[in-house]
């Protein structure tokens, strides 16, 4: 097992650095983080809703999503056994500060201390598998909160990351997203890029001004973004989520069901046209501005005509809102893009990490079994072609590089899915799969027409067929 092998190169680290305290501490630390659930850094430009998103995949309201100081601090939200809020300042020794819940969310009081990190307990399901942490957002690349996003993320010394895996959320197919989604690509050893990152074209149902196709408006971008080339070496997928729904979804009262009822029970027109402006809905009622911040426009249409098509309770319009809002697409490439794959971006983190360490010099051997964890664990060289192939430094044939794709696991890892096959076929369908596909994947790396990479990708697959049939 990868993870093994990681951890027992680590302890021969941490047993050669005995001397050093500072760098067995961090060690030590790696050490840790192997066992602990995968660490997920939610990015994007300001107010592109990340903190919304976060929201809803915690199912809970943690994140601020006002104007507020804390929006300007990466915070980190994990799983605990109970709520505790943790401060790191830029200097001086982490405070608890107090769990305060204001209308129903988080709130958190910085009294003004410029703070590093806010380190968020939270007893959640959602976080046992993911620790979500939500970073500032870039507005452009000179801002100081974009650089420290940036940074965060993608540290100029060449330090390792301290996410495992990200999400990126786009408004729209900017330059700029492009320029600093070409940012997360490692120059790190594991040489993997886009592997660990998964974009969202969030705030979907505001696309068309919140038609009531705008979700599937949403979709068809988001599958055009995913055949963009320009993406393609950038994330692994490209997923629509209208945040907000999600969250309202997740966190739907009673009320608000009865509110929205009422308006089901009102003329159509009026409605209609008052929706046109945000001020006309609300005209002087709070309960309907508050309604409008948590719904949006398009929200409050949706749940209008479900509620009038039949939809008769509050659990029943939750579901409907979270089922429309795209978030279960998400949490399925999260689940197949960095939950299966879990072991082996925390194997990455931690050797990126060592590698680091190394560098500094005096590691020969240990740089030594770090290469060769690197060059003998196929897992990576799949990983190293999976993003080779997508961001176009190895090429194949069309029909060729998606066969490709998949077998490498970019739809799942299983091995029913890397052949293209349905979960519930059988092993003899597997195995037989497997075979064919083995055969031709031989053929292909002794086409002569096929240059040095393409053959040598060839190979990679070779050997992937190879453990399917094992
Ligand atoms: N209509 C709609 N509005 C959204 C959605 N997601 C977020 N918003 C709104 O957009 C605004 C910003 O949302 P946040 O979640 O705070 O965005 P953010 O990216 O965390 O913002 P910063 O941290 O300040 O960069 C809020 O008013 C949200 O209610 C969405 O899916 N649909
Ligand atoms: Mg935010």
């Amino acid at each position: 097992m990868i993870i093994d092998e990681v951890r027992r190169v680590l302890s021969m680290a941490i047993e050669a650095y005995r001397d050093q305290p500072r760098v067995a501490h961090f060690l030590r630390g790696q050490m840790n983080r192997l066992d602990s659930p995968l660490r997920v850094a939610i990015a994007g430009r300001v107010k592109a809703g990340k903190s919304t998103l976060l929201n809803a995949l915690v199912g809970d309201s943690l994140a601020p999503t006002d104007a507020g100081e804390c929006t300007r601090v990466v915070t980190w939200y994990q799983n605990g056994p109970s709520p505790r809020v943790v401060m790191e300042p830029v200097s001086g020794d982490p405070v608890s500060l107090p769990v305060v819940r204001r209308s129903g969310a988080l709130s958190i009081s910085l009294g003004g201390v410029a703070a590093s990190r806010l380190v968020v307990d939270w007893p959640s399901q959602s976080l046992r598998t993911m620790t979500l942490i939500d970073t500032p957002g870039i507005a452009s690349v000179s801002s100081e909160n974009s650089l420290r996003t940036t940074r965060f993320l993608t540290p100029d010394d060449d330090t390792p990351t301290e996410a495992d895996a990200v999400i990126y959320l786009m408004k729209h197919l900017h330059a700029s997203d492009g320029e600093f989604l070409s940012a997360f690509r490692d120059q790190g050893v594991a040489r993997a890029t886009a592997i660990n990152t998964v974009a969202v074209l969030s705030r979907a149902d505001e696309i068309g001004g919140g038609r009531a196709d705008a979700m599937i408006s949403a979709r068809a971008i988001a599958s055009r973004y995913r055949t963009e080339p320009a993406l393609h070496g950038l994330c692994q997928n490209v997923v629509a989520v209208a945040g907000l729904l999600a969250h309202t979804g997740r966190t739907l009262t009673q009320a608000e069901f009865s509110l929205l009822a009422g308006l089901a029970d009102g003329p159509r027109d009026a409605l209609e046209s008052s929706l046109l402006s945000a001020d006309r809905f609300s005209s002087g009622s709070s309960e309907r501005a508050a309604l409008l911040g948590r719904f949006g426009v398009f929200g409050i249409r949706l749940s209008v005509s479900l509620i009038r098509q039949g939809v008769r309770s509050q659990a029943a319009l939750a579901a409907e809102l979270v089922a429309r809002s795209g978030l279960e697409d998400l949490q399925r490439v999260l689940s197949v893009q960095f939950g299966e794959r879990r072991d082996l971006l925390k194997a990455r983190s931690a050797l990126l990490a060592l590698d680091q360490v190394l560098r500094g010099g005096g590691g020969g051997r240990l740089a030594g079994e770090v290469e060769r964890i690197l060059a003998a664990t196929h897992e990576f060289a799949e990983l190293r072609l999976l993003s080779a192939l997508r961001s176009g430094v190895v090429s194949l044939p069309r029909a060729l590089a998606s066969e490709a794709e998949q077998l490498l696991g970019l739809g799942g890892v299983a091995p029913a899915a890397r052949l293209g096959l349905a979960p519930s076929c059988s092993d003899v369908e597997v195995r037989r799969a497997a075979f064919a596909s083995l055969r031709r994947w031989q053929a292909h790396a002794e086409n002569p027409m096929f240059g040095r990479r393409s053959a040598d990708a060839c190979r990679v697959l070779v050997r992937t067929c190879e453990g399917l049939l094992v």
